[in-house]
């Protein structure tokens, strides 16, 4: 029986191939005949596709897909800062793409597992909790049973953003306090409040203060972050710790010259697209390239008074130099109010478990830019049919390569145990994408038994895919299911994380 299968299963694997074969055929004819058209390419390689697609189906029926799940948090642990990277607990530089709150005395209904858990599915790793401190309702400006409120929905939300694996943020929202040291003696209260309740978790990120503004200076800022980071190293002596910078965290590259005296701090850098541009972009990579590490910790694609209208040739210009630099992201605002920075259209009552139609024009935007699941972490697979998914990564010439691997049958021989996979990889870009390939890392060392429409090699336990010429050009809007292998090893094969890379 189990012979029978591994027979058809090889079948199916030679179709594939000969299919792929096929098709370079075709093209060779096609291109020799000088008939070369992109849509007839299209008609064979969605045939292809189906065809694949038939295998894989027909052989899926045996044994139980391996590749374990596995949550943000649970892959890359506690985060630390080194250079002007965010590492996480294995040294490899982590990406922060993140969904922030509206402020949370007005929208706490968002707060809640399956509205994060939807936008971890969607690519994000991160939650951003705001706590608005001046503004009408904000903490500061609550009596005593006020604020007690105010942490039960704070505390509520973090314990959410942990069952759902993310990381959070928990952001002392200033802003019409424009200098934060308006509020520094309630910032050091709640800050040794939230920090002994979170001392023990891996996921908690503190951002201090959210925009100094007015005419508040990087001094200022400085010395309020040293006179509130004892309450947080009090509990919290590893945590990594978010600051704001002055002109509502434009000036990012004043820090350079006289950085807070804390090795795990990050600076908070905020763009609206339609507002912030070339110019604010130039703070970025200045800052960056004098050493200061940057954490855009809230931004939105319209203009800064969270509304107006959208840009999103800016916002698609800031996200591919953020993605070149490594550095990570947070979307404003979770909600469903009445302007273009919310995520939710207006007309949407769901808090949790959206789907497309729920979307305004920038979490359209979002979802589409997260590719998916861009932590390249959110290992889902279960019980022979599930897909893990893979991140999204820009090959910074208008195009976004998104990958998609799907495990197929699993079987023993000779010791050994073998799973089939396949990918999908599409460009959901602007422009072609080309030099792409794909690094698939098992939790143990594999060995490539096959592999179709790719050149597949392996060290250790990190499998590298280089895709044949003939599918490595994808057109905006284009993808490919041609791509797959088998691995083998001493242990069932289990995927622990799928990246997109530059070839
Ligand atoms: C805006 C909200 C809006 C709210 C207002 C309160 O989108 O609904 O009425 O705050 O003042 C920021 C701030 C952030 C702003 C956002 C858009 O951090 O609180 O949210 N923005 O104006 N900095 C730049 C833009």
């Amino acid at each position: 029986m189990e012979r029978n299968m591994r027979f058809a299963r090889h079948l199916g694997r030679r179709a594939a191939r000969c299919i792929c074969g096929l098709t370079l055929l075709f093209l060779g004819v096609a291109l020799a005949g000088c008939a070369f058209e992109g849509a007839d390419t299209q008609a064979a390689t969605t045939e292809v596709a189906t065809t694949e697609a038939a295998t894989s189906e027909s052989s899926s029926t045996s044994a139980a897909a391996t590749a374990a799940g596995a949550t943000p948090v649970q892959q890359h642990g506690a985060l630390h800062v080194d250079g002007t990277s965010i590492k996480d607990e294995h040294g490899d530089t982590f990406q922060v793409k993140g969904v922030s709150t509206h402020g949370l005395a007005w929208f706490p209904q968002y707060a809640n597992e399956e509205a994060f858990s939807t936008w971890r599915d969607w690519g994000a790793n991160t939650i951003r909790l705001a706590l608005y401190t001046e503004e009408s309702g904000g903490y500061c400006t609550v009596d005593d049973a006020g604020k007690a409120n105010l942490l039960t929905t704070l505390e509520d939300a973090v314990d959410a953003v942990t069952r759902a694996g993310m990381y959070v943020i928990i952001d002392w929202h200033t802003l019409s306090d424009s200098d934060p040291t308006t509020n520094e003696d309630a910032a050091k209260e709640f800050f040794s409040t939230v920090s002994a309740r979170y001392a023990g978790q891996d996921n908690v990120i503190y951002e201090i203060c959210n925009e100094p503004n007015g005419s508040t200076t990087w001094e200022q800022v400085r010395a309020y972050a040293e006179a509130v980071l004892p309450s947080v190293r009090a509990n919290a002596p590893d945590a990594l710790v978010a600051v704001g910078t002055p002109t509502w965290c434009q000036d990012v590259d004043a820090v350079a010259s006289d950085p807070v005296d804390d090795a795990n701090v990050v600076y908070t850098l905020h763009f609206y697209a339609a507002t912030h541009g070339q110019a604010v972009r130039d703070k970025l990579t200045a800052a960056l390239d004098a050493g200061t590490p940057v954490l855009v910790s809230e931004f939105g694609i319209c203009d800064a008074s969270g509304n107006g209208s959208i840009d999103s040739d800016s916002a698609n210009a800031w996200l591919d130099l953020l993605d070149e630099r490594g550095v990570g992201y947070v979307c404003w605002n979770l909600s469903n109010k009445d302007e273009a920075s919310a995520l939710l259209k207006s007309t949407c009552a769901a808090t949790g478990g959206w789907g497309d139609d729920d979307l305004s024009a920038e979490g359209t935007w979002y979802k589409a830019r997260l590719g998916g699941a861009g932590d390249a972490s959110t290992a889902v697979a279960s019980g022979g049919s599930g897909t893990v998914v893979a991140g999204s990564a820009s090959s910074g010439n208008d195009s976004t390569v998104v990958a998609t691997l799907t495990p197929g049958s699993t079987w023993e021989a000779d010791g050994k145990q073998y799973a089939q996979y396949s990918l999908t990889v599409a460009n959901n870009g602007r422009g072609d994408a080309t030099g792409w390939g794909i690094a698939v890392t098992f939790q143990d060392a594999v060995e490539v038994s096959d592999g179709w429409c790719a050149d597949c090699s392996v060290d250790g336990s990190t499998l590298t895919v280089k895709p044949a010429s003939y599918v490595a050009t994808l057109t905006a809007g284009a993808s490919t299911s041609q791509i797959g292998f088998i691995v083998c090893g001493d242990q069932a094969p289990a995927v622990s994380s799928v990246t997109v890379t530059d070839a």
